[in-house]
This record gives C-alpha cells, structure tokens and sequence, in this order.
C-alpha cells in the first residue's frame, strides 16, 4: 500500500512540504488542472509537478485525472480526435513515471453535493448530499446552483448538452465507454500505466442522466471489456458507499485479486436516508462503513497499488477547498496506516 495525497498545484493551500511530513507519505496525486478538456499538456508542466514532489521526497506516480471529453461519451464523429489526445497525455504521463490514472466517465457532472459546508455538531464541516435539494433543481430551464460545479457552460450549452444526452441511455454509454478503453488500452499495456475509472458519485442516476459504474455487477462488467492489469479501477469506498447494497471489502477482494485495482479512495460516510448522505470522519464509527473490514481485504490481497485519504472534514478553523484540507485528511491517511499496521 503506498500513501498518497492530493494535491491541487501551486494555487492549493496546502503545501507540499505539509505533505510530506504526513508520517509514511509516499507521493502526490496531481494533473495539469489548467488544461481544457480535450487538449495536450505541456511535457513542461508535467515535468514540473513530478520535480516539486520529488524535491519535497514525494513522488508522482498517481495522476487524478485526466478527463474525458463529452464528445467521447456521446460518441460523436469528433470523438477519435479526442481519443488521439488522449494517448498522447499518456504517453508523456508515462514518459515522466507516471503508473496510474485516475479518470471517470460520468456525463455532463461528476460528483454532486448539496452543501459543502454543512456544520456538525463539533464546529467541524463537511460535504453532505440531501437528493430532494439537488432534485429541486431543473438544469433543463437553468436552474441550477450546485455547489462546487464550476461550469464551463453556459446555460444554452448546458441545456443542448443536456439534450444530446436524451438519446444516450447506459447500454450506448456503455459502448461507448468500451470504444474509448479499445482506443486506448494498448497505449497503456506498452507503457505499462493503469487506467484506473473512478466509480460514479453518486452512484445512482441524477437528472436522468445514465450512470453506469455504480455497483459490483457493473464492475465487473466494465472490466470484463478488456482483460489486462491496464484496465482497472479507482476503487472510490466513499462514492460506492452511499448506497448500502455494495459490499465495499468483497469488491476489494474479488477485483483486487486480479489486480484489477490501481487506485483506492479510502473515506467514510454516514447513510442519513434514502439517497442521502454525509462525509465524515475516517474512523469506522463515525460513518457507515466499516473501515477495519476495508483495510482488511487490502491486507488479503496484499494490495500494493496506491490509496489516498480522499475527502476530509475541515477542521481547527481551516480554511481553502472543500474535501480537501491538510488537517482531517492527514488523521485520515494515519489512522489508515494505523489499521494497516495493526492488521499486519
Ligand atoms: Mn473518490
């Protein structure tokens, strides 16, 4: 298991010497956020990122993520233009040491909460999600505030690329999700980097939009695509679960067997309701997952691969990006340590 942090480049409060003295930190997970989708990074940047780790005894090994256009999953005519981007970031990802990428194929939106600084009752605050709140919404008619969505859309673009979506249900996601991994997936194996598709979040269909990584079934599906160490996942314990009916540890064993995870997102949440949740503190009694039995399946397949805390609370009066503070994510990677250790 190696430990990893996000880090959001030079604009993220939290630095990466406060990283690296996170005890038994192993490296970043970071991209190039300032590129548009769809286009190239700069060897320059890239190359950047990996030096500052490195100089700070971090590595960057972990890339979260490099996104996939719409065009892709809407499976556009324009959508082979985009795939030959694609591969050239991953060659010059691996170019400069990178072994996994983290990515997903949600459309339009990809993770969703309705507050991001919804307050418990210690002063502490964190991201919760209350579906009826996100439901009232109509993205169609432009209504739409969801917090920590930073569109790029205008309302017009919104409302067409919502309406593209009319016609794509999950079975023509799903092929087309399979063309892209068909697209890319030899690129990957010769240089030996891991895909590794980020779980859906949450996992379930929000504005009927079709979502399609949600479960086990669906899982094993995806990588029955395409069978090789390249294709795999980010085993996300959060965002699979929200919903009570995923076995998060049996996931563990049955696809980490294979290999078939590269990455996992290690955090808990606490069921409030149906379709409701909030993001907690790590440690098992605070959510509903039970994060023993997690780091316990890890410990049976002798999980080697990387894991990060990924979203904290914010805590001791900090402030910056929600999620993603210094202080709740560091308990978060020791206390997993801590169960690593005691299961060893
Ligand atoms: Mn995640």
């Amino acid at each position: 298991m190696k430990m990893t942090f996000r880090w959001f480049g030079e604009s993220d409060p939290v630095s990466l010497k406060n990283i690296s003295q996170i005890p038994l930190m192993h490296g970043i997970v970071s991209a190039c956020y300032d590129v548009p989708v769809g286009k190239e990074w700069k060897d320059d940047s890239i190359n950047s990122i990996k030096s500052r780790a490195n100089a700070d005894n971090l590595s960057f090994e972990v890339v979260e993520s490099v996104p996939v256009h719409e065009d892709i999953k809407l499976g556009k005519k324009s959508r082979d233009e985009y795939i030959q981007v694609y591969i050239n970031n991953i060659k010059k990802l691996a170019d400069a040491g990178v072994k996994v990428i983290c990515y997903n194929f949600m459309p339009v939106f990809d993770w969703l909460r309705s507050n991001l600084f919804y307050e418990n009752k210690d002063g502490s605050t964190a991201l919760i999600y209350r579906e009826s709140e996100i439901l009232a919404m109509d993205p169609n008619k432009g209504e739409l505030s969801l917090p920590g969505w930073d569109s790029s859309y205008t309302k017009e673009e919104l409302k067409s690329l919502l309406g593209e979506y009319k016609n794509i249900g999950e079975e023509k996601l799903f092929d087309n999700l399979a063309y892209f991994i068909r697209g890319i997936i030899k690129t990957c194996e010769e240089r030996s980097v891991k895909m590794a598709i980020h779980p859906d979040d949450p996992p379930w269909s929000v504005f009927n939009l079709p979502r399609i990584i949600t479960n086990g079934k669906n899982l094993g599906r995806f990588l029955d695509i395409y069978d090789s160490e390249a294709n795999g996942l980010t085993l996300c314990t959060g965002s699979l679960g929200c919903s009570p009916e995923n076995d998060i540890a049996g996931m563990i064993r049955e696809f980490g067997r294979n290999k078939k995870i590269g990455f996992i997102h290690a955090r808990n949440v606490k069921i409030t309701g149906e379709r409701d949740f909030n993001e907690t503190a790590h440690p098992s009694s605070y959510g509903s997952l039970d994060m023993r039995e997690i780091v316990r399946a890890m410990r049976d397949i002798d999980f080697d691969g990387y894991i990060r805390p990924d979203h904290g609370r914010m805590i001791w009066g900090e402030t910056g990006k929600p999620g993603y503070g210094l202080y709740d994510r560091a308990l978060g990677a020791v206390y997993l340590q801590g169960l690593w250790e005691g299961l060893s």
